[in-house]
């Protein structure tokens, strides 16, 4: 066995983490050597709420568990970890526009993106879940001036693997037999599921699908799957963003093994989109924490279009945060 690792969990009592929490303590993102030792942040009032997922975890008797830490002070919460969720945030009413809901969070992720920068490790590696991902990642990002920028991130996994189920179900095949799917831009109906370079089980979509289907009901499919999901179930996707946050870490800590993953991560000015904005690319993934962006995807005019018009929505949202930015 390992020494343990230091994972947060942000809105630990909320639905993502109720499936979230148990995926890691039985070893789906670390491996089934790794130890982890869970440090749990929520709002003080779900603090209660939070004590039973607690007792509910100690009852599971998870063997790669080796310690729970609870709190609503994000600078104990984050002390001394290598990994973070930040999952938590405040949910958007009726009432609320997208630009409201990002006024609303923006200053939740000032504080975890400092209290990080304070008492995390320094190798973290963090993924923000919580949405608008990418801005609040954005947010929290600069807010942690001695944590190297790439060691942040938003999650377009669920994306990239709604993707993936919607061709292999189509194509009547298991999902392992797609590849080399990926999702460009921000987390929001505006993401761009490129499939110009896929393939399934060795040959590309293009030659299985209609340009058509794959330019229309496909995309739309992928970008509003959220919102299917509400109307048919009552509550928003919460199983499936929380196996997606794991795959995302999971391959961050352990390699994508060659396969382009999806990871919203500051830009370094790749194909066009301005330096640091969150912004999902293609990616492949080495054991250790280290990404690499595939810089020679060839993107079609459709696609430059779609890359733009997400870069043009990111660049919205960072001008509505922008007092927020300097922190
Ligand atoms: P819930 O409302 O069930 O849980 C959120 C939890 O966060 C609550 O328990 C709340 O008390 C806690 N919280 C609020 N402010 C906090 C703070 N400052 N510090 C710590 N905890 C705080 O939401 P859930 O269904 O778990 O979804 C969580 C977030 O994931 C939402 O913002 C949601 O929009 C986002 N999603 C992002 C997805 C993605 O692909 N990036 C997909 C799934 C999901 O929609």
């Amino acid at each position: 066995m390992n020494a343990p690792l230091r994972v947060a969990v942000t809105g630990a009592a909320g639905n993502i983490s109720y499936s979230l929490l148990w995926m890691l303590v039985n070893g789906d993102c670390f491996g089934p050597n790794q130890p982890i030792i869970l440090h749990l942040l929520e709002i003080t009032p779900a603090m209660e709420k939070l004590s039973g997922v607690v007792m509910e975890l100690e009852d599971s008797a998870p063997r790669l568990l080796h310690g729970i830490v609870a709190s609503d002070d994000p600078r104990r919460a984050f002390d001394g970890v290598n990994a973070a969720f930040l999952v938590g945030s405040r949910p958007r009413t009726a009432e609320m526009d997208r630009s409201d809901l990002i006024r609303a969070n923006g200053p939740i992720f000032v504080g975890q993106g400092k209290a990080l920068n304070d008492v995390a490790a320094r190798d973290v590696r963090v993924i923000v879940v919580g949405n608008p991902c990418n801005t609040n990642c954005l947010i929290a990002q600069k807010s942690a001036r001695d944590i190297p920028a790439q060691q942040f991130s938003a999650m377009t996994r669920l994306d990239h693997n709604r993707a993936l189920g919607q061709l292999a179900a189509r194509a009547g095949v298991p999902v392992e037999k797609v590849r080399d799917v990926a999702v460009w831009g921000n987390h929001s109906d505006k993401m761009y599921a490129d499939v110009t370079r896929a393939t399934i089980d060795g040959a590309p979509v293009s030659s299985k699908f209609e340009a058509d289907w794959l330019r229309g009901g496909f995309l739309n499919t992928v970008a509003t799957r959220g919102k299917a999901i509400i109307k048919a179930r009552g509550a928003s996707s919460a199983a499936s963003a929380a196996g997606a946050s794991v795959d995302h870490m999971r391959d961050w800590f352990l390699g994508s093994d060659g396969r382009v993953v999806s990871m919203a991560i500051p830009s370094e000015g790749w194909y066009g989109v301005p330096k640091g904005l969150i912004y999902s690319f293609p990616v492949t993934t080495t054991a250790g924490g280290k990404h690499e962006v595939i810089t020679d995807w060839k993107v079609d005019d459709f696609g430059r279009a779609k890359i733009k018009e997400n870069v043009e929505e990111l660049e919205a949202e960072q001008a509505a945060v922008a007092d927020l930015l300097g922190a």
